[in-house]
């Protein structure tokens, strides 16, 4: 992931400020578990709030304007939802370049500690119930040293009646458990993942928590790769210990660094 970009996003660092220009009102503050949270109404995007921020910042919103998926698809932002960026050290670790994995183990951990059953990750870092979408990552980096890592997670909203498109596609922690827990808390659930998940893989890499991850892609699957023009079909075999997409080919298996992949489809 070079500097200023991410994995799909590729922002340049200047367009940074817009989003903390743009946040409607004085961000609340507090500490929370270990991170300091700063609490919007409306943003822009939470990442390019979070852009200048310290590792272990974190930037939460009840309104996105401007909500960001990868390669510049748009992120439905209705209230209700977790909109939340977290600024992550990188770059001087061994498996700095897996930190979207890392990311949707650590959001999985977290749902799955509220009860939700049946999760999977989709590579790089859906997460999803059945077919459906649950949660949506986005990672920049806008500037060396650190990388902002962007969680979607569906909650109370709507994100069906704000794009019609998404009906049927999508699911929100609402439809899945009982009595979801409010913002705050589950901000905190994925924060206090988030920071178990990092600090360990900066002494020993990805290697420890490959297996983990490799389980929640569940059953294997026939895909096709859009390496953003070329397509290219094979199975699912999970990731590396660089956090690569293994497609197995016949024979033999290719390696795909999360960037390289525009889109992935299951078939
Ligand atoms: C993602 O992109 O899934 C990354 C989403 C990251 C959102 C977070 S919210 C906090 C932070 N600030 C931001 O601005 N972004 C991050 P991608 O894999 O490209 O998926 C985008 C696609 O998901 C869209 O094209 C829609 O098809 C679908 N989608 C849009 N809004 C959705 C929603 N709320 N729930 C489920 N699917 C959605």
């Amino acid at each position: 992931m070079p500097a200023g970009q991410g994995d799909g996003g590729g922002l340049l660092p200047n367009e940074a400020s817009t989003g903390a220009s743009r946040a409607k009102c004085t961000p609340s503050l507090s500490a929370c578990e270990n991170w300091t949270l700063y609490e919007y109404e409306t943003v822009t995007s939470t990442n390019l709030v979070a852009a200048r921020l310290p590792a272990w910042s974190a930037v939460r919103a009840d309104l996105q304007t401007a909500g960001r998926g990868r390669f510049q698809r748009s992120w439905v932002s209705d209230r209700g939802g977790l909109w939340l960026s977290a600024v992550l050290p990188s770059g001087a670790t061994p498996g700095w370049r897996a930190l979207p994995l890392v990311v949707g183990l650590a959001v999985c951990r977290a749902l799955q500690g509220l009860g939700v059953n049946r999760l999977r990750m989709r590579w790089p870092n859906d997460v999803l119930v059945a077919d459906r979408k649950l949660a949506g990552l986005l990672l920049d980096q806008f500037f060396p040293g650190s990388v902002v890592a962007g969680i979607g997670i569906n909650v109370r909203n709507n994100p069906a009646a704000a794009d019609p498109a998404l009906a049927g596609r999508v699911v929100t922690l609402a439809e899945l458990i009982p009595q979801p827990p409010n913002l705050r808390a589950l901000t905190r659930a994925v924060l206090t993942e988030l920071r178990r998940v990092v600090e360990p893989m900066q002494d020993s890499g990805l290697s420890l928590l490959l297996p983990e991850i490799n389980r929640l892609w569940g059953e294997s699957r026939e895909v096709e790769l859009d390496l953003d023009g070329p397509l290219r079909r094979g199975r699912f075999a999970g990731v590396d210990e660089q956090g690569r997409l293994l497609l197995g080919t016949g024979p033999g298996a290719e390696a795909f660094f999360p960037h390289e992949v525009r889109h992935l489809t299951e078939l």
